[in-house]
């Protein structure tokens, strides 16, 4: 809980959320500036932060803020550990795609003050477009990953990544994932250090710090060196230990890895030799040589690319992995999965039948009511949805392309209106190909956030090389879908402190588009009426569908005046259009058409949407608090 990230008590144990925990082992390394762009499971980091950081203020010092994107972020933090100070930036894995650029180039500038990329990677993808490992960043940057196989490591390990970065002079990376930033586990604690923010004086080191060609030439070779520096450090480092066992098959297990391997070896009552990794690159290939010289095959665990595997077997290493099927390729491990795999390679019975255990969950799982993801009742994307929908049916065919937010849920039938989505700000990039190919009209739906974070470069290409689209932005002034952090359009910044709220449609004109147009898309006629003249407009339109998202607002107005909800009337003659075109959670059938009025937060567009106007308010007395 966030009272135990910023407690003092050193030595203490408390209950930590592995995304608490990383956000104290910051505090803990007295960090100076954070940095970061939502996404599952890393949110809760900075989320943690920016609250702490307002509690903590007078006492340990650091900024915080919600970056325009990943990249900004870590360039937010390159920028801190150049000036000397500490600097850490946090993003799901996907993100790193988008910060490379910046990370890569840092890796040869090196790090000054400690920097620590925290990526938070998704086995299963849960809450994700792919289930890519990040350790490979490790390897095409050069630089150091980092594990950590409990919330205590968590913690511990965010602390000493700013110190071996600063050691080394080296970026480093501390992979997370899923299971571990939203794990709850108890957490030794340490001392938070007295600090004041301080600003210093800034001092040139152009022979390190702009990488023109000259100078990355000769930093390159340095980074070589670096890198096997660490290593030495790992082939020691008291993260990366051996634990003896029985029989010639040993254990390699990295991160979260280890904490399926002792799972499993437990329910097996075998107890191999372990090695058990923190640093997964480099590879601390000296105490690989130590642990594999007294066995004669290793069976490696990790999640989720054979990445160490590969690693030992070009060391010569015999392996019982991923490659040749002991271990599962796809998804995320846990201790039945790794039992299976660690039977497999000693040739004996799993403790339980598994595939039984398998089926029986299959069988009670057709027992629970199917729950779809749906968008919330009154939700305003629901309503552009409806009236872009109406558009198309009116046009006979369109192409809509979209992209990555709770709006993606427009998918679904009736509203149908999503029919691409690749990665964040992938929308508009990929319109500006199908404008040039396609006869059919294009509509685009992207969110607030998602335009600011990488929409904008492509509307400029659009802009310029004259791709005719509609996009629309389903402005909610919120990064919904990942816990509803501000953004630049919202002009509240993490710290709590208001910011410069950056004007979505000037930003859009600014871009140089002539067609731009605000509308409340709980306004289903003029929503509808836009639509048909940007559709018309012969170059790029924009229409901002700007309504708060229904959570937020529902739950101001539930704290003030009361909603009043919507009721169905007697005129209602069941023709089922609120049902059959307009997905609200809210509306209901069954002998007739109703509307829960625990759900309704009166938001009134299916009393638009209804033919017979047989959807009212509900009268003030009936008002709920
Ligand atoms: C590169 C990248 N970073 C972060 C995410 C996580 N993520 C998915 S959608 C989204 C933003 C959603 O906000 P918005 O576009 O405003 O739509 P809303 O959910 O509010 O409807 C984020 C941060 C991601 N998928 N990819």
């Amino acid at each position: 809980m966030l009272k135990d990230v910023v407690k003092d008590g050193e030595g203490e144990r408390v209950l930590l959320l592995g995304n608490e925990a990383i956000a104290r082992g910051a505090i803990e390394a007295g960090v100076d500036v954070c940095a970061a762009y939502p996404g599952t499971p890393s949110s809760e980091i900075l989320d943690t932060l920016s609250e702490a950081c307002k509690m903590l203020k007078g006492r340990m010092e650091y900024h915080v803020e919600y970056s325009t994107n990943e990249k900004v972020a870590v360039e937010v933090a390159i920028g801190a550990s150049l000036a000397g100070k500490r600097g850490m930036a946090c993003m799901k894995h996907v993100g790193v795609n988008v910060a490379s650029d910046a990370l890569l180039s840092f890796a040869y500038v090196g790090a000054r003050g400690g920097f620590l990329l925290v990526s938070a990677d998704d086995p299963s993808m849960h809450s994700s477009q792919n289930e890519q490992d990040n350790r490979w960043y490790g390897k095409i940057a050069k630089l150091p990953v980092i594990e950590a196989s409990n919330v205590q490591e968590a913690k511990d390990l965010t602390k000493e990544g700013f110190e071996l970065s600063e050691r080394f002079g080296l970026p480093v990376i501390f992979r997370s994932y899923t299971r571990l930033s939203h794990q709850s586990g108890i957490v030794k604690l340490g001392k938070i250090p007295y600090k004041k923010l301080e600003r210093v004086r800034w001092n040139r080191h152009i022979d390190t710090d702009v990488v023109l060609p000259a100078i990355a030439r000769k930093l390159k070779p340095l980074l070589h060196k670096k890198l096997s520096e660490i290593e030495n450090f790992f082939n020691k480092w008291e993260r990366n230990w051996i634990e003896d066992g029985d029989g010639k098959i040993g254990i390699v297990a990295c991160g979260l890895g280890y904490a399926y391997a002792k799972d499993a070896m437990r329910s097996l009552k075998v107890d191999l030799p372990v090695l058990k990794l923190s640093s997964t690159h480099p590879i601390p290939e000296k105490l690989v040589e130590e642990f594999v010289s007294e066995i004669d095959a290793v069976i490696t665990v990790e999640e989720v690319d054979p990445f160490a595997e590969l690693h030992l077997k070009a060391m010569g290493v015999e392996v019982f992995g991923k490659m040749n099927g002991y271990m599962p390729m796809d998804y995320e491990y846990n201790a039945s999965r790794v039992e299976l795999g660690i039977a497999k390679a000693l040739g004996i019975k799993p403790s339980r039948n598994y595939s039984e255990a398998q089926k029986r969950a299959e069988e009670i799982s057709k027992l629970a009511p199917p729950r779809p993801p749906v968008l919330c009742a009154g939700c305003p994307h629901t309503a552009a949805f409806y009236a872009i929908r109406k558009v198309v049916n009116e046009l006979g065919n369109a192409c809509l392309p979209s992209d990555i937010g709770c709006y993606t849920l427009g998918i679904n039938k009736p509203l149908e209106c999503v029919d691409i989505t690749i990665c964040m700000g992938a929308s508009v990039g990929v319109s500006n190909g199908l404008a040039h190919v396609l006869e059919d009209k294009i509509i685009i739906t992207v969110g607030d956030s998602t335009f600011l974070h990488a929409g904008i470069p492509a509307l400029i290409n659009a802009v310029y090389n004259k791709a005719k689209f509609v996009l629309v932005i389903l402005d909610n002034s919120t990064t919904a879908m990942t816990g509803q952090q501000p953004h630049p359009g919202t002009g509240v910044r993490a710290c709590g402190a208001p910011g410069k709220k950056v004007n979505i449609e000037d930003v859009v004109r600014g871009c140089g588009v002539e067609f731009v147009e605000v509308v409340n898309p709980y306004n289903v006629r003029r929503m509808i009426e836009t639509l048909r003249k940007a559709i018309a407009h012969p170059d790029v339109a924009v229409i901002i569908a700007r309504q708060a998202c229904a959570i937020v607002w529902a739950r101001e107005k539930r704290m003030k005046s009361g909603i009043i909800p919507l009721r169905v009337t007697e005129k209602c003659d069941q023709c089922m259009e609120c049902i059959k075109t307009f997905v609200c959670p809210a509306l209901t059938f069954d002998t007739k058409v109703r509307i829960d009025p625990v759900l309704c937060v009166g938001c009134g567009v299916c009393s638009q949407i209804c033919p017979k106007g047989a959807i009212r308010r509900e009268n003030v007395q009936s008002k709920r608090a």
